[in-house]
């Protein structure tokens, strides 16, 4: 388990704080390079220092095309990327009667085009270097329970794993794999500093398993994708809540 990917480049999107924090300290404990990716930039500095070893900070808008080029021009420089982390997105309260269409399209445009958007070039620069990847991208459980105050979001989500089932398809001729983990609710940054922080009572009444969800429960997961113990998975959705939903 000790240094399971050393030698491998990693990026994480959304790593300044949360889950993609967590996601990034694990990869870098299990030996990678691992590329700390934010829209905030001093955020993703502050995460990478703190993360330590060999862990870099970039600052990058994953809906951004030039952005994204240019943060692949310093992953390239660094050898190439071998392990892409689409965890960045927006995480959404807002009640249905809010719900209009420039949320709409700002949600799609950041949640799943943005996902598009660094995978295209994350997998391009795979295949020019004829590498081996993976793509892991962090969905959610909302996509199975429907949960209420985010319908951009739910559906940005599923539209990830619709997007994860075709990807896998396609590059699987490359030796690359396409995964998506659903996590429950869990206590990140993002969540403590939203009203969905009021929905532990709630979702801990569902779940199978008790207790708040953590950064780390998905970031264990992740690291599994990311190994060699997952060569033989793809195009699959691993859910992570605790049994909150099956399916
Ligand atoms: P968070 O809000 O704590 O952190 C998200 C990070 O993404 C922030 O640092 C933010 O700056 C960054 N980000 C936002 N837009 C960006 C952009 N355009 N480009 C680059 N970075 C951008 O979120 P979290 O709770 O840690 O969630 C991480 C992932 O897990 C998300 O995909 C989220 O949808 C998913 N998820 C979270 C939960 C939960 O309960 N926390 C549950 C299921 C799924
Ligand atoms: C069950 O992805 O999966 C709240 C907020 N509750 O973002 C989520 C649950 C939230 C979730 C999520």
């Amino acid at each position: 388990m000790i240094d399971r990917l050393a030698g491998k480049i990693a990026l994480v999107t959304g790593a300044a704080q949360g889950i993609g924090k967590a996601i990034a300290e694990r990869l870098t404990a299990d030996g990678a390079t691992v590329f700390v990716a934010d829209i905030n930039g001093q955020g993703a500095k502050a995460a990478a220092a703190a993360i330590g070893g060999k862990a870099r900070a970039v600052t990058a808008d994953i809906s951004d095309p030039k952005s994204v080029a240019s943060m692949f021009d310093e992953i390239g420089k660094a050898g190439g990327i071998d392990i892409l982390v689409n965890n960045a997105s927006i995480v959404p309260f807002i009640a249905w009667d809010d719900v209009d269409l420039e949320h709409w399209r700002k949600i799609i445009d950041v949640n799943l085009t943005g996902t598009f958007i660094v995978t295209r070039a994350a997998t391009d620069q795979m295949r020019a270097a004829s590498k081996p990847g993976r793509v892991i991208s962090i969905s959610s459980n909302t996509f199975f329970a429907g949960t209420p105050n985010m319908a951009a979001y739910v559906a940005a989500k599923g539209g990830v794993i619709g997007f994860t089932r075709a990807l896998a398809t396609e590059l699987g001729k490359y030796d690359i794999t396409a995964n998506a983990v659903t996590p429950g609710l869990i206590e990140s940054d993002g969540v403590k500093a939203s009203p969905h922080n009021g929905a532990f009572d709630f979702v801990g009444m569902l779940q199978a398993l008790k207790g708040k969800g953590q950064p780390e429960h998905i970031a264990d997961v992740v690291s599994f994708l990311s190994s060699d113990d997952a060569r033989w998975i793809t195009g699959q959705t691993i859910n992570v809540d605790a049994g909150m939903v099956r399916y």
